[in-house]
This record gives C-alpha cells, sequence and structure tokens, in this order.
C-alpha cells in the first residue's frame, strides 16, 4: 500500500468529551501517518468552518448534531438522506463509536420532578443553559415549543453549570448525557416524555479525501466502530473532569485496555 502523505489533521469542540475522542483518534492514527490535533476549536458552526476550508480533515460528532445543525433539518432524517446532502459538501460520516451522547435537561436530585412535562408546572424555576443549546433547533427554541414551556433562559458556559446548578444559582441547566458530573452531583437526569430529542451517536465528520490521502491512517482508525461504550466514555470525562487527568493520558489508558483486550 502508498505511504501516507502529509499530515493529518484532527479537530475537537470545545468540550471535555469532544478533547478526549479527537485524542483517542491521533493516537490511533499517530503510527500511520504525522498527526496534529486542533483542540477545542470552538463550537460546531467554526469547526466546521474549519472542516470546509480544509484547515482540518476530520474531527468527532453527533449524528443528531449534523442533521438538525450542520444539515439544519428541523425534524430527524435518516441516516441514508444525511449521507447523501453530506457527500454534496464534500463530507462523509464514518466509524460509529459506539455510544449516544444526548442533550437533556437536569435538575437537583431534590427537585421532585422527573420530567421535561413538570417544569411546565414551575415557571418559577430559573434555568441556565449553554450558550450553543439556547441558538440550536434542537435546542431551547424547538424545546420550549414542544412543551410550552414559559421560563426566559441565561446564557451559561457548559463547563460551569454543574457548579452552579449545586450553588443553587440556577434551577435547570442542559446536560450531555455522558458527563461525569451527573453522578457527581446526585442530579436528576429529566425524562424527555415528548420524545424531542433526537439520537446523537457519536461519529467522525470527514473530509471526502481523507481516506485517499491516508489510507493507512484510515484504516486503523476505522477499528474503532462501535468500541467505545456509553459506560467507557462516562468513565473518560471523569477521568478528565474529576480527576484532572490530561485528556491525551485518558485517551492513551482507554487505548492500552483495548489492546491487553484485544
Ligand atoms: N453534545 C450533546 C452534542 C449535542 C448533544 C454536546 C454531545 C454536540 O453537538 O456537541
Amino acid at each position: 500500500a502508498p505511504e501516507d502523505q502529509g499530515t493529518l489533521r484532527i479537530g475537537s469542540k470545545r468540550f471535555t468529551e469532544s478533547y478526549i475522542l479527537a485524542e483517542v483518534v491521533a493516537q490511533t492514527a499517530a503510527p500511520h501517518v504525522k498527526v496534529e490535533h486542533r483542540q477545542g476549536l470552538g463550537n460546531t458552526a467554526i469547526v466546521l468552518a474549519a472542516l470546509k476550508n480544509g484547515d482540518i480533515d476530520l474531527y468527532p460528532e453527533y449524528v443528531g448534531t449534523i442533521d438538525q445543525e450542520v444539515l439544519k433539518h428541523d425534524t430527524p432524517t435518516n441516516l441514508a438522506q444525511i449521507r447523501r446532502e453530506l457527500a454534496a459538501l464534500g463530507f462523509g460520516i464514518a466509524v460509529p463509536l459506539g455510544f449516544n451522547n444526548t442533550y437533556a435537561l437536569a435538575v437537583r436530585g431534590d427537585a421532585g420532578i422527573g420530567t421535561l412535562s413538570d417544569l411546565g408546572r414551575h415557571p418559577e424555576m430559573r434555568f441556565g443553559l449553554s450558550h450553543e443549546f439556547i441558538g440550536r433547533t434542537d435546542g431551547w427554541p424547538g424545546l420550549a415549543r414542544r412543551y410550552g414551556l414559559p421560563q426566559q433562559p441565561r446564557g451559561l458556559d457548559h463547563g460551569i453549570a454543574y457548579e452552579a446548578l449545586a450553588a443553587r444559582q440556577v434551577d435547570v441547566i442542559d446536560i450531555y448525557s455522558t458527563d461525569a458530573k451527573i453522578a457527581r452531583y446526585g442530579l436528576t437526569v429529566l425524562r424527555d416524555d415528548r420524545a424531542y430529542f433526537p439520537r446523537y451517536d457519536a461519529v467522525l465528520l470527514y473530509r471526502l479525501d481523507t481516506a485517499q490521502r491516508f489510507p493507512r491512517a484510515w484504516r486503523a482508525i476505522g477499528q474503532l466502530e462501535g468500541k467505545i461504550t456509553e459506560r467507557d466514555m462516562i468513565g473518560m470525562n471523569a477521568a478528565a473532569e474529576l480527576e484532572s487527568q490530561p485528556f491525551a493520558e485518558v485517551a492513551r489508558r482507554w487505548l492500552a485496555r483495548q489492546g491487553a483486550a484485544a
């Protein structure tokens, strides 16, 4: 097989899990090609722009995000249609990693409610939602409509949301279902009883020329398919966020465990 030429550039969005997944991919490719991890470039729109203009070759993304935020569909679309529309943009999705990381809303464990519908009966509850969630079509505007929620959210950085909730500065936050802090803070994740949120299965979003340019690295990366369980991902997020392990170290340890199991 021909050698891989040049540098494989991997991007990530600005949150813990994205950094870790990009490191897993980078370390998987590293024996085959020069790799560069452009870490924490920004929100979805910014990382997507980097992919479009060729600053990066691929990054970890989520199917629901690709459907609603990248392709701007306001109702869930099937995977074949998503692939067709991505191909027209020069992109592909590959290597489903094996877990779903959905948005959800959470409250303190003592709040006494259990579903998103319950929020409609508590207009006094104060919402602190991440900026991207407030702006997205699959985020707050559609959620407020679906459940008839009257509250006005305030914008919070996801990095401080759990602490703000614990300190009772807000009563409701948006969470990512693989966040380690859900369990750490004993939160109640509100059941999506009107099935608002789509699936956010983790995949790689890549420029279609990546497979040809980096055949060896691409084949190695393909071996990650289906290997990361939800439990693995929560554990890796916990190692980074609760034990302050460096992202590269978290990725290295997970890969080492895989090697031992293979
Ligand atoms: N998330 C949770 C997604 C959406 C749901 C943070 C993993 C994202 O777009 O990054």
